[in-house]
Formats: C-alpha cells, sequence, structure tokens
C-alpha cells in the first residue's frame, strides 16, 4: 500500500533529494518504516538534531541539491535550528520533515505538542500538511521552495495521520532552480561607474567559484579596482590556481579602513558589506557614506554572478588576468610548540588536491584564510556563514557524503566543536574520509579579544571563566575515540606533520588535537 509517508519520499527521491539525516520519534515512524522500501535515499542517524541540519548544509552546498532531514516535533526542530540558521544565511536548499501528533490528537495538548509553526518560520519556508491527499504535491513544492533560487530551508509540518493514511501516488518531476537573467543595462553601468577609478568589488555567493574569480581578476586588471571577499562566504574555492582576494575584515575598525577610499562598491553575489555586531561609537555600515553601492548580481534574487562578472569583463574588453600560481610553500618543520601560524603553514603544506576544507577554525581559521588557504593545493572552502558556532563538524559530514571521491578536512575550533561534538559518531558510522584538526587553544579566544575591545584589560575571575576551557581540560583524543574516530594529540608542527600526512594516507576518519601554545 503506498502510504502518505512512501507518497512524500518518493516524491522527494524522484526530485532529486537522495540523503536523509535524521534523528526520529514516535510521531515519524511511518516515514522510519518505509525508508527501506525506497531504494534511492541514504538515512544517516544523526545523535543530535544540530548534526542532522548541519549535514544536511554541507550535504546542499557541495551538491547544490537539497538533502532531506526527519525531526521529531517542535523540540526536536527547535535542537536542529541553529545550524539552520546558518543554511538559510547561506542560502542552502534542505529540505525539513517534521512529524506532529495526528489531527484528531492536536486538540489534546499532549507533552510535546507545541506550534512548530512559529519555529520553522524563523529560518524560511513553511507548509503545515492538513490531509494525506497532500503529501505527494506538498513534498514536491518543499523541494522546489528549497532549490529557490535563491536556495532555502523549506519546512514540512507532516501529522502522523497524513504519514500513516493510504496516501496519493508519488510525483515524478525533477525540478531545477533558474537563475535570473540580467539585462545587458547592469554590467554596462557597473563598468562605468568602476572605470571612475577608486573602485571596489565585493565578491560573494555564488562569485566564489574559479571561473567567477577569474572574471573578477581581469575586470580588476582592466579598471584597476580592488576586490575583496565577504567575510563570510558559504564556498569558495581556494588555492594556488585561483586569484587571491582578502577577505573583508571582521572587525569595524579595519573593514572601514579597508574601504576608506572607495566611490564605488560593486557588489557581486554579496550584499552591502555591514558589521556583524554594533559597537559604541562604530557605525553599521562598512562604506563610505558618499560610495555608490552597486548591485551587479543579487544573492537574494538568484542572480547567476559569475555570468554578471564575465559580462561586465566582457562590457570592459577586459584580457583574460594571467594568473601565476602562488608558489609552493617550502615546509620545513621547527619542532617548536604550535601557534595558529605554524599550524596553518603545516595543513597548506600537506592539503591535499581537491580537498574540502570546511573552516570553523575561527581565529585559526581567520589566519588560515588571509594569509595561507591561497598558497595550498586548489581546494574548496565552506565557511561558517550566520555566525551560529556548531556548523563545521556536522557540514564535514553532510561534504563527505556528498563528494566520497574528496578528503574533508575539518578545520575546527575547540569551542566551536564541541556544540555538536555526536557528529564525530555519524562520521565514523559511515566511515566518512575526514580529517578533523582540532585548533585546541582550550579558550573562547574571540571572546576574549571582545573582552579586550570592550576595554576589559584585566577580566574578573568570572569573565575569565566564561571564556576559558580549562579546568578541567578537555581530552579530545579519548573524546573521539570514544565515538570511534581514531585520535592523537600534537604538540609541534613536526608532530602535526607526521600525523595529517599519516591521517591523509588513510581511509576513514581521524582526528588530530592540535594543542596551541
Ligand atoms: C550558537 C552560538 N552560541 C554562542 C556563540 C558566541 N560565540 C562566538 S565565538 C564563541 C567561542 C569561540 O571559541 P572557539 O570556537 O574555541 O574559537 P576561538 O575563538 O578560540 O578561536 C562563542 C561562544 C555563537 N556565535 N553561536
Amino acid at each position: 500500500m503506498t502510504t502518505g509517508a512512501l507518497s512524500l519520499v518518493e516524491t522527494a527521491v524522484r526530485a532529486g533529494v537522495k540523503v536523509c539525516f535524521a534523528n526520529p520519534g514516535t510521531t515519524e515512524m511511518p516515514i522510519v518504516a518505509v525508508l527501506d522500501g525506497v531504494p534511492g535515499m541514504r538515512v544517516v542517524l544523526g545523535l543530535f538534531e544540530g548534526v542532522c541540519t548541519g549535514a544536511a548544509d554541507g550535504w546542499a552546498r557541495m551538491t547544490g541539491r537539497p538533502a532531506a532531514t526527519l525531526l521529531h516535533l517542535g523540540p526536536g526542530f527547535a535542537n536542529g535550528i541553529a545550524n539552520l540558521h546558518n543554511a538559510r544565511r547561506a542560502r542552502t536548499p534542505v529540505v525539513n520533515w517534521i512529524g506532529d501528533h495526528a489531527t484528531r490528537h492536536l486538540v489534546f495538548d499532549a507533552p510535546l505538542t507545541s506550534d512548530i509553526a512559529a519555529l520553522t518560520r524563523s529560518v524560511g519556508w513553511t507548509r503545515t500538511l492538513k490531509t494525506v491527499n497532500e503529501m505527494a504535491e506538498a513534498s514536491l513544492a518543499a523541494v522546489e521552495a528549497a532549490l529557490g533560487p535563491p536556495g532555502r530551508v523549506a519546512s514540512l509540518i507532516i501529522p502522523a495521520d497524513c504519514q500513516w493514511e493510504p496516501g496519493p501516488e508519488p510525483l515524478s518531476e525533477t525540478p531545477f532552480p533558474k537563475l535570473r537573467d540580467l539585462p545587458g543595462s547592469v554590467p554596462r553601468e557597473a563598468a562605468r561607474l568602476l572605470l571612475k577609478g577608486h573602485g571596489g568589488i565585493l565578491l560573494g555567493g555564488n562569485a566564489l567559484t574559479a571561473r567567477g574569480l577569474h572574471a573578477a581578476a581581469s575586470v580588476a586588471a582592466a579598471t584597476d579596482c580592488r576586490v575583496w571577499i565577504e567575510t563570510f562566504p558559504s564556498l569558495q574555492e581556494c588555492g594556488r590556481h585561483v586569484p587571491h582576494f582578502p577577505a573583508l575584515p571582521y572587525f569595524p575598525e579595519q573593514a572601514i579602513k579597508a574601504l576608506e577610499n572607495i566611490t564605488t562598491l560593486v557588489l557581486a553575489g554579496a550584499r552591502e558589506p555591514v558589521a556583524f555586531f554594533a559597537y559604541p561609537d562604530q557605525p553599521s555600515r562598512f562604506a563610505p557614506e558618499a560610495a555608490t553601492l552597486y548591485t551587479l548580481a543579487d544573492p537574494d534574487a538568484g542572480d547567476n554572478a559569475v555570468l554578471a562578472l564575465e559580462a561586465l569583463a566582457q562590457e570592459l574588453d577586459a584580457p583574460v588576468a594571467a594568473t601565476s600560481p602562488a608558489a609552493m610553500p617550502a615546509f620545513s618543520p621547527s619542532g617548536q610548540p604550535l601557534d595558529p601560524d605554524s599550524l596553518c603553514r603545516t595543513m597548506a603544506a600537506f592539503t591535499p588536491e581537491n580537498a574540502i576544507v570546511v573552516n570553523e577554525a575561527a581565529t585559526t581559521g581567520f589566519t588560515w584564510n588571509a594569509v595561507h588557504a591561497s598558497k595550498a593545493a586548489p581546494h574548496t572552502m565552506l565557511f561558517i556563514t550566520g555566525g551560529a558556532i556548531g556548523q563545521g563538524l556536522p557540514n564535514a559530514l553532510g561534504a563527505a557524503l556528498a563528494c566520497p571521491e574528496r578528503r574533508v578536512i575539518a578545520f575546527q575550533a575547540d569551542g566551536s566543536g564541541l556544540y555538536t561534538v555526536q557528529s564525530l559518531w555519524s562520521i565514523a558510522r559511515e566511515s566518512a574520509d575526514v580529517t578533523v584538526v582540532v585548533c585546541a587553544n582550550r579558550r573562547y579566544r574571540i571572546l576574549q579579544a571582545e573582552l579586550a575591545r570592550a576595554g576589559i584589560k584585566d577580566p574578573g575571575p568570572k569573565a575569565q571563566a566564561l571564556t576559558d576551557l580549562t579546568r578541567p581540560v578537555i581530552d579530545w583524543a579519548e573524546l573521539a575515540s570514544g565515538f570511534g574516530v581514531p585520535a592523537c594529540s600534537v604538540h609541534t608542527d613536526s608532530e602535526f606533520a607526521g600525523a595529517l600526512v599519516r591521517s591523509l594516507a588513510e581511509s576513514g576518519p581521524n582526528l588530530i588535537e592540535a594543542v596551541l601554545a
């Protein structure tokens, strides 16, 4: 019998959804029961909903196709919301299937009843099913909504009776996102503005492929403009083979300084740059007030930023910019205790070609982006877009399952990694090719910097306690082996180099705790 659950799942598979990261409960059992009958759907258990949502985000960033999550009512969804927030900011397509009580049961306000739609609406598109007859059509509608463009988080709230009753035949459609075509007047105007001099381009969103970066380099060569990359990109091609542009700095005073001489800022796949946080006596906007902001490709309208940059280069008759690949960094370990710079330098020397670097290394990750990523072999970087920490390890899981032929390096700050540390178990269970590098500075270093910026030169014991991760020291190697991931701890660049080379030579997961002095 085709149940509503089967209509839902089979329609999603035919629409191109190939994986479901799940943490189900009783209200999702009819869906769980049909999964074995749907061969095209891989199912992965996450031990916390933030693992499921972050893994779906990682999968979708790498494939451009939505992954599904299966979550248990309002509380289960709420546990996954931080990484859905990150997915929303990255414009990643994700489809959530959230079970709810059977419609007749809702009136009794049983213990797990809550306003699920109030939660789902905060991160995107929402539809609450009323009857089983909708199950196939709603499943397809959710995939279409997720694909956009722009990509978004789409949630279906599915009462248990809609899952278990006899359902409609599955639909057989595979939707594809249709990016918006730009009129020729848009690159023409951007060219005119940039030719006036003192121009800048801010790249973001889908501009950060090799093609987009090369087109931006051509435009820069033809107009003498500066180019920056948005501070928190969702996905960026990096390495010696592509032109290197700096990220717009994180702290307002540095970003404002970087843009101070700009009279035009062309936005290519990026929004207007604003401060992550407001500070007393600091403006929120980064570009000078008198500067013209011109949108070449709007990421929220689903514009193709690569084609827009190429059209701009053509408009300028800009020759293809010659890129001289950065030199392979000479690496000779010093045997000294690791610091962020030597850790990143060592990693750059050994990052394998075509790797995926999931960068949630926080302050160490900024050093990687600013100095070292451009010297490494060609790789793809996923970054934390929405600022909600706990994205890195689940993203690495999703990316590794999406691209089994590529090595994933989960470049992970220790504090952030502990939010979704259960990801290690799913990584082990799925034998994912993930090398986790934990930057163990044993503190919330960025928050210590923020305290100093707030003028607290000598934090008291309470402020200190809130940014310190010792007492007790967290033993990452023990944690990892508890979750089934082989692990070691290193203290010097030579030890780190050895451990990294060994890990990359083996299939399956591995964790290296890199203890920072
Ligand atoms: C979900 C969420 N909770 C809390 C924060 C606030 N926060 C920002 S960074 C940070 C800790 C960063 O420490 P760590 O990950 O160890 O990196 P480090 O700064 O030491 O490099 C915290 C708690 C946040 N951004 N997101």
